[in-house]
């Protein structure tokens, strides 16, 4: 018993050992992760062919609480467009959401991509689809814009004003 736990360990000393060996032979880039410090310089990101952004505005929320992003996405190009992702300095996290009803009740759940097919559109709307922002760095005032950066597939990227609306605000 003794001696098998001694191999036990032993081969555990062995695994971890080479794959210390194994990852310290080549330079790897950070592991990509979820949120926005996995998305590149939006100043210098090439727009995705024929994708606009258009009728961006937030339903602002007081008191800190998340709000929400509403837009259109058009897709004029010839191949299809995946949204990936959106940021903004103005929020601390900012994450693709889909609403769905569970059980009578509303809920939402995060989605990693959103199609929009060439020669189609996406529509972001209170109930359906939005952009969850969180964490705001002010707090938001109604009448004012701030931008957003939407990330698509292949590192493009498109910044659209949003125009901040009041809580009562379905469109
Ligand atoms: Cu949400």
């Amino acid at each position: 018993m003794k001696y098998a736990f001694k191999l036990l360990v032993a081969a555990f000393a062995a695994a971890t050992s080479l794959s210390a060996q194994a990852h310290a032979g080549h330079d790897h880039p950070a592991h990509p992760h979820p949120g926005q410090s996995s998305f590149g310089d939006a100043a210098t990101a090439a727009a995705p062919e024929g994708v606009t952004v258009s009728n961006c505005w937030i339903r602002a929320l007081p008191n800190r609480l998340p709000s929400a992003a509403y837009f259109t996405l058009n897709n004029s190009g010839d191949r299809d467009a995946v949204l990936v992702g959106a940021q903004s300095k103005a929020f601390g996290k900012v994450m693709l959401h889909a609403s769905k009803t569970v059980n009578g009740m509303a809920a939402m759940v995060h989605a990693d991509k959103i199609e929009v097919p060439a020669g189609g559109n996406f529509e972001f709307a209170p109930g359906g689809h939005h952009v969850m922002l969180e964490q705001p760095t002010s707090e938001l005032q109604v009448g004012k814009s701030l931008p957003i950066t939407f990330w698509f597939d292949g590192d493009r990227a498109l910044t659209s004003d949003c125009e901040i609306r009041s809580p009562a605000s379905l469109k």
